[in-house]
């Protein structure tokens, strides 16, 4: 059984939901009161010593940071298409994974919190963390924009790891007022992402 141990407003949670439902595995789900401090507690700490969710549990088995789930879960149970056998094709999606997380999901993470979530949750605005984050992005946008040419996914001709990583984080850049109008082809990506029956679920709940 794989539990996963969540909070509804983390992007990187909702990331690993979206595997899982693309994937078509059943989990539990647990949520964790951020607001409350759950995630500080000595049980969880004991099994994520980082204090921070996405956490997932297969059979008592616990794995942290969303990506090394992603990678876990789809090596344990995911269709091959999503993360493919051969080591270079691998190698190339583990490649963009690192680069969206890295560059391109933490800026927008730190965008929507501060731009859309912090306001209404009176939390304080870090106006330098909001500069730098702009800045990040300026520079990485452009070079997903030109991946995607002649191509409808980042890798290959199918969705894969690369983009389930990045869709949650694009699919709600609109709450910082981000529109990709200048990036047409992510944009376009946007949207066929957006089609997915298992994002659609997502965005439905
Ligand atoms: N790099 C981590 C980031 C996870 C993360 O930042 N989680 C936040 C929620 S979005 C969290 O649990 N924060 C609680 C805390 O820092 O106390 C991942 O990819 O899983």
């Amino acid at each position: 059984m794989i539990v996963l141990y969540h909070h509804p407003l983390s992007l990187y949670c909702v990331k690993v939901r979206l595997f899982l439902e693309e994937a078509g595995c059943a989990y539990e789900s647990r949520f964790v009161d951020l607001g409350k401090g759950d995630q500080r507690l000595p049980e969880f700490l004991q099994k994520n010593p980082f204090g921070k969710v996405p956490m997932i549990e297969v059979d008592g088995f616990a794995v942290c940071e969303s990506s090394a789930i992603l990678r876990y879960l789809a090596v344990k149970f995911g269709p091959t298409d999503l993360w493919p056998h051969s080591l270079e094709d691998r190698a190339v999606v583990d490649q963009w994974v690192e680069i969206f997380g890295t560059t391109v999901c933490e800026p927008l993470s730190d965008l929507i919190w501060y731009k859309a979530w912090a306001p209404k949750y009176n939390a304080p605005v870090d106006a330098t963390a909001v500069a730098k984050a702009e800045t990040a992005l300026t520079k990485i946008l452009p070079v997903c924009e030109s991946q995607l040419m002649g191509r409808s996914y980042f890798v290959g001709s199918g969705p894969t790891l690369a983009d389930l990583v990045l869709l949650p984080f694009a699919a709600n850049a609109w709450r910082a007022e981000i529109d990709f109008a200048q990036y047409p082809r992510l944009k376009s990506w946007l949207m066929r992402m957006s089609e997915r029956p298992a994002w659609k679920l997502l965005a439905a709940a």
